[in-house]
């Protein structure tokens, strides 16, 4: 009679020396294959005894299902040797998608606008294309003017229709005659936007950059609530610690006007000008400027960016190095 638990010790213990796919392979043809041993074992059942027939054919067929069985477990187990683990592990969390984070400006402005948010700002915005009247001339830098050259423009290309000329704005301040347009003091507000400007980059300077307007008006107003204002804010954004300095500094639509720096590797960043609202500028919106005065400042978010983050160069900004972006993802949240 055949032993067919013999023959299946003897089958499992070659199939546990298989160490590879071939090593499987020839098993298969040797056990399980047309002129296989197990293959032989069920084909004899017809000529054994009748008495025999059933207990045998039952069990070499059992047998063979549970070889099968066997192969294919000891190839997941050559496979999961190989890749150092299981093949398949159901328990391992996804893979994590690439989240992205903010962009280190969009962080910067956002900081900046939630700061001047809790000092009583109103936060609007105004439109790129801007036209050459409320970028320049009602800011009081008519064509010819010097000043004019403080703001080297991109211009939007003539369409021939003899409309107004229209330019990317150089910088926020237009707003500040657009709000004053449509709203009475007392005003509180700032005008956060990108401003264009046709200029040679360096580490500190971008031909796009972004600005935060600020324009406050009511009754009263000195240079001090200039100063005390931008002084809470800048302590505010880096700390009671950070040196600044206020310079004389000109701008047509303000009276007197300065620069506020802060201290920077060593040396001083500008970071923004501002001054007191120029009386013709008041008396142009209809204001008396006898009661009415007011202070605007225009500062650039990048530069508040670099300080913020030890950014050295601001050319990196906008270079979109996905290396240097994503250095800002332990910012993320923090808007
Ligand atoms: C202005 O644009 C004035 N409109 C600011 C102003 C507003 C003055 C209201 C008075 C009253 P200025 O060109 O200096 O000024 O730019 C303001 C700030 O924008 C700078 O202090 C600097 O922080 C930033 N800035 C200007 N040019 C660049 C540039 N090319 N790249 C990066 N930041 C810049």
């Amino acid at each position: 009679m055949v032993d067919l638990e013999a023959l299946e010790a003897e089958a499992r213990a070659s199939l546990a020396e298989a160490g590879d796919e071939a090593g499987l392979d020839s098993w298969r043809v040797e056990w399980l294959g047309r002129r296989g041993r197990l293959t032989a074992v069920l084909r004899g059942v017809r000529d054994l005894p009748a008495e025999e027939r059933p207990l045998i054919g039952a069990g070499a067929n059992r047998l063979k299902g549970e070889l099968e069985d066997a192969v294919t477990a000891r190839r997941a187990e050559l496979l999961a040797a190989a890749s150092d683990g299981p093949a398949l592990d159901v328990t391992l969390p996804g893979r994590r998608p690439p989240m992205g984070s903010l962009h280190p400006i969009t962080l910067t402005r956002r900081m900046m606008e939630r700061t001047f948010r809790d000092m009583g700002f109103d936060v609007v915005e105004g439109p790129d294309v801007e036209l050459e009247e409320y970028n320049f001339d009602r800011l009081r830098i008519p064509a010819g003017h010097p000043a004019r050259d403080m703001w080297d423009t991109m211009w939007v290309a003539d369409d021939g229709s003899g409309g107004p000329r229209q330019l990317l704005r150089t910088h926020t301040s237009p707003m500040q005659i657009r709000y004053l347009e449509r709203r009475q003091p007392p005003i509180r507000v700032i005008v956060p936007g990108t401003c264009y400007r046709y200029e040679a980059t360096d580490a500190t300077h971008e031909w796009m950059l972004t600005q935060i307007e600020g324009l406050v008006i009511d009754e009263d107003l000195s240079f001090a609530h200039l100063k005390g204002t931008l002084e809470a804010f800048v302590r505010r954004v880096f700390g009671a610690e950070i040196e600044t300095r206020f310079r004389c500094d000109y701008f047509p639509f303000v009276e007197p006007g300065a620069e506020l720096g802060v201290r920077w590797q060593g040396d001083w960043l500008e970071v923004l000008g501002c001054g007191m609202v120029h009386p013709e500028i008041i008396e142009d919106a209809g204001l008396d400027p006898d009661r009415f005065t007011g202070f605007a400042f225009g500062m650039g978010v990048e530069r508040v960016a670099m300080l913020r983050y030890g950014v050295r160069d601001i050319r990196h900004f906008y270079r979109n190095d996905i290396r240097f972006l994503s250095e800002f993802d332990q910012f993320r949240g923090s808007a």
